[in-house]
């Protein structure tokens, strides 16, 4: 028996939510669709190279039919609270509807970009027009047809909206604190030809984007910085540029790891930049400076830089001097009062943790989850939290989905926790926990394999340090998603070596813990 809680008033999650002008995916469309049903696959099919927002809102909801699942969600349900009662070794949620549920297996499946990070200015409330968060956009949409609009923030949904709402407004100014990379997505119809070459090949293609180190088939790097023809880098970095998409930042093998390796690309996007924009002064402040590409999550666009050309479109950089407050009739910065309708927030997530900590979890001994992550999230695997028995948690910090194509990710962990609610079934097992060693060597593994690479030099929701206050803990595994399957698999296969098992209040017992860094 399954029983799912939904706060939306329909399913979708991320695609539900975020339904700004722009908004797409920026992995393509058959790489970024579920994989383990045929028919789904088949019957499907996708319009676009890179998907819209209302088309992937579609397929999930065409899936859902498809399995015929709907009757097992509760929608406009928030999850408030989820106690651990270790007399029946069972979940007892609580909502905010009043509905609850017992269960012996409770499974987050929460989210990684599903809490708005909404910024306190000062004033906000005093502004006289409508203010919109991206992550959280009116269902019946907006029309900003002669209106002054502002945009906070040029992260990927700040990339995406921009030039959609420049098209359609009569101005759009830009708050633009930290400059992010971008390339060219270079968006096309599917042709019919491509589907079906898709859809005959998909069992191959799956079967590879699991073996792949982010869940999705990326062009891999031709060298390291040291060892290559930077002539021939250069050629290879114009190719990528006309539609290689994430690949772009890939064509230094050692991107991630070698300074000097990232600030080759990093100078060709910015020389970019400037060919593309045509007053320098805002060409100038669009170059990022402020971390290594590929640290931040790439964004793909459709026309960024060359709205920064259009008569309507302003640049404001509140990177020295910061947005100060909102007042009744816009933004203010420094001396200068700028005057809005509307202002788009276009600010990101509380990631990773967002969701989780705003449920008030109660594992043993009444702990909460909130507590067990003061100082930064743990977990065992990214998948279960040490003191919170009976709990998975889908995509959870420390895996590595953040990094990957997430369908990929989702995939494996649902796949994961099935077959071990399926063995723990078999062996008469009510009750399982990841012991103290094995979480404590993971989170250990996950920060030295970071502390390897560049990630950590960026102030990134990767880092947690787009929210104030945040403990700074990178929040992925980058070790890649098939070295990750593998050891999920091995460990299960040694009889879930990390976790500790107890049947009806018996005492928990582990397998010795054997996996190494
Ligand atoms: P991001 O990537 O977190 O971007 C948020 C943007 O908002 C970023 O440019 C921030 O600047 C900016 N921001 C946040 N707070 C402020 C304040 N107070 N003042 C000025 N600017 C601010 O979120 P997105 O929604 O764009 O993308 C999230 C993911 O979705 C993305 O990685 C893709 O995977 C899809 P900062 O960089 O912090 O200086």
């Amino acid at each position: 028996d399954v029983k799912v809680f939904e706060r939306g008033a329909g399913i979708g999650g991320t695609w539900y939510w975020n339904r700004y002008p722009g908004a797409r995916c920026d992995l393509e469309s058959d790489s970024y669709s579920l994989s383990f049903n045929d028919e789904i696959e088949q019957e499907w099919n996708w319009t676009e190279r890179y998907a819209s927002q209302p088309e992937i809102l579609r397929y999930v909801n065409f899936v859902a039919d498809k399995l015929d699942v709907r009757g097992n969600i509760e929608l406009n349900t928030t999850v408030t609270g989820a106690v651990f009662d270790e007399g029946t070794d069972t979940w007892t949620v609580t909502t905010d509807t009043g509905a609850s549920a017992r269960a012996r297996y409770l499974v987050s499946a929460t989210g990684i970009l599903s809490v708005p990070s909404m910024p306190t200015f000062e004033g906000m409330d005093t502004f006289a027009g409508e203010i919109y968060h991206t992550g959280d956009w009116p269902h019946e949409g907006v029309d900003f047809t002669g209106k002054r609009v502002a945009v906070i923030g040029t992260g990927s949904s700040g990339i995406q909206s921009i030039p959609v709402i420049a098209e359609e407004a009569a101005s759009v100014t830009v708050f633009q604190r930290t400059a992010t990379f971008t390339v060219p997505a270079a968006n096309r119809p599917m042709t019919e030809n491509e589907r079906k070459a898709t859809k005959r090949s998909y069992k191959q293609l799956r079967e590879q984007m699991r073996r792949s180190q982010v869940g999705v088939l990326l062009e891999p790097g031709i060298g390291n910085f040291a060892d290559v023809d930077l002539r021939v880098v250069r050629g290879e970095l114009e190719r990528r540029w006309r539609g290689a998409g994430m690949s772009t930042s890939m064509v230094l093998s050692d991107n991630l790891r070698s300074i000097e390796a990232n600030n080759y690309t990093s100078q060709f996007v910015r020389d970019k930049i400037n060919e593309i924009v045509d007053d320098p002064a805002v060409a100038k402040l669009l170059e990022p400076h402020d971390y290594p590409i590929g640290t931040k999550r790439l964004a793909l666009d459709t026309n960024y830089y060359d709205t920064y050309n259009r008569e309507n479109v302003k640049l404001v950089s509140v990177r020295d001097t910061p947005i100060e407050r909102f007042s009744p009739a816009g933004i203010v910065v420094g001396d200068t009062e700028y005057e809005f309708d509307a202002i788009v927030l276009a600010t990101g997530f509380d990631a990773a943790t967002g969701a989780l900590e705003r449920i008030q979890f109660e594992g043993v001994d009444g702990r909460t989850l909130t507590d067990a992550w003061a100082e930064g999230a743990k977990s065992y695997l990214g998948l279960a939290v040490e003191g919170f028995p009976n709990f998975f948690t889908v995509t959870g910090p420390g895996c590595p989905a953040i990094l990957t194509n997430v369908i990929a990710s989702i995939e494996h962990h649902v796949e994961w926790i099935a077959d071990y609610i399926t063995y723990m079934r078999a062996e008469g097992i009510t009750r399982f926990e990841a012991t103290p060693d094995a979480q404590a060597e993971w989170v250990k593994h996950v920060a030295d394999m970071a502390a390897m690479t560049l990630y950590p030099t960026a102030a990134s929701w990767y880092m947690g340090a787009n929210v104030p206050g945040k403990p700074r803990v990178f929040l992925a595994y980058i070790g890649g998603l098939h070295n990750y399957r593998d050891r999920c698999d091995q460990l299960a296969a040694d009889g879930y070596v990390g976790f500790a098992h107890a049947s009806d209040g018996a005492p928990l017992k582990s397998e010795q813990l054997t996996v190494g860094a």
